[in-house]
This record gives C-alpha cells, structure tokens and sequence, in this order.
C-alpha cells in the first residue's frame, strides 16, 4: 500500500519525556520530517474531521486513538512529504498500533529511539507546559501514564529484544538529552 521507501524512527517515551522538543533538534541538525501521531490527531479535531469528537473524547481520557485512524494520517503525511526519513513520534503505543502500522505500511522503522524518565518529573514538565492542552491536568495525566505503562511498555519491549532500542536518559536537561542524542544521530549528519 505503501510503496514509498521510506526510512523511519519511533520516537518513543512518557508522556512529558520530551519526544517532541527532542524531534525540533534532530530536525534542524539531521534533516528528518518530524511526524507527531499527536500533532496529527489534534490537527485532525482542528480540521472539523467526522472523527474529530471521538479523538477529541479519547485524547481527554488518556486513551489510545484506533489504529486505522492514526495510521492513515501517519500514512498522508509520509506520502505527501518530499522527504525519504521520517521521526514519527509518539507511535506505536500499543501492540494493535504496532502490528497494523507494518502490516498496511510495510515499513519497519530502523530503530526507535526511548526516552526514559520518571514519572515525577514527566508530571512537573506537563502541569508547567501550559499550551491549553486538552490532556495536561492532573486528572487526565495519570491515565496517560497508566496507558504509557500498560500498552506501550510493552510496544518498547517488543522492539528491545530485537535489539532496536536505543535508550535515552530523559531526565537530564534540554541540550544534555541532546548531546546524547547527537551521538546516537551521527551516522545521519549531513
Ligand atoms: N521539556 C522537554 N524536555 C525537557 C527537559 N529535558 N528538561 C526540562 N523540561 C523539558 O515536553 C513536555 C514539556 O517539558 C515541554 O514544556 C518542554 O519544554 C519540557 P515535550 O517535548 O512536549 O514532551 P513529549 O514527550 O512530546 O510530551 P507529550 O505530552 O506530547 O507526550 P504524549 O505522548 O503524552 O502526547 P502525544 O501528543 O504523543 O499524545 C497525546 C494523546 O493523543 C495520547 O494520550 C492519546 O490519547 C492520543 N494518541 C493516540 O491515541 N495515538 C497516537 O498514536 C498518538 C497519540
Ligand atoms: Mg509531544
């Protein structure tokens, strides 16, 4: 379905480890097309979509979009995009996201790239980010991590014992998290 070649990385980690600051700075220095699952999911409330009330109502409870829907977007964005190397953020996050997206895509990605970070400070990043995000209140940020535990662990599992993750300590500051991420980016440097 997807004939494009295309490489891709999974962006992985909590919500608030910081996959989307982090895709910003492997954009400008590595020349990929940052592709958020999340981005596209809200683009496509915005957008006035038939599906846009039920991904509004899921993104409130935490929960996680069916894949068909997430997959498609995923799927334009790559085919309308002039590039060849996509960082798509915030998905697979559940075994179900994860088999349909090889499955209609045929793309594996090249390896994804972990954020790891304790709860704590993920929950202090996202109650201080203030961009009137539907989900960032205290409430809706625990299911996030109760889901982040529970189905997309295991997504980052399943790719760690094909040796495909390369994992990040999140914790850190903005241009430490980066320095390491630079190592991990040097093959791609122009
Ligand atoms: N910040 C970043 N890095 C920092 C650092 N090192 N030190 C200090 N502060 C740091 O960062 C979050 C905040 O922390 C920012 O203010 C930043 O400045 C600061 P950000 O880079 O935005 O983190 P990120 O990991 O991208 O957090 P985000 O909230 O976007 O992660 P989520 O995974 O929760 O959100 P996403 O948009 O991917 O998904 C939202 C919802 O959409 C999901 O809950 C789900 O309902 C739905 N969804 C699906 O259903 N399917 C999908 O495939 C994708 C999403
Ligand atoms: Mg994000």
């Amino acid at each position: 379905l997807c004939d494009k070649k295309a490489t891709v990385i999974f962006v992985l980690g909590g919500p608030g480890s910081g996959k989307g600051t982090q895709c910003s700075n492997i954009v400008e220095h590595y020349g990929f097309t940052h592709l958020s699952a999340g981005d596209l999911l809200r683009a496509e409330i915005k957008s006035g979509s038939e599906n846009g009330t039920m991904i509004q109502n899921m993104i409130k409870e935490g929960k996680i979009v069916p894949a068909e829907v997430t997959i498609k977007l995923l799927q334009t964005a790559i085919l309308e995009s002039e590039n060849d190397k996509f960082l798509i953020d915030g998905f697979p996050r559940n075994e179900e996201n994860r088999a349909a997206f090889e499955r209609v895509t045929g793309i594996t990605p090249e390896f994804v790239l972990f954020f790891e970070c304790l709860e704590e400070e993920m929950e202090r990043r996202l109650l201080s980010r203030n961009q009137g995000r539907v989900d960032d209140n205290i409430e809706t940020i625990r299911k996030r991590f109760k889901v982040f535990v529970e189905s997309s662990l295991p997504v980052v599992e399943y790719y760690d014992s094909l040796g495909k993750v390369k994992k990040i300590d999140a914790a850190k500051s903005i241009t430490e998290v980066f320095d390491d991420v630079k190592v991990i980016f040097s093959s791609f440097a122009p």
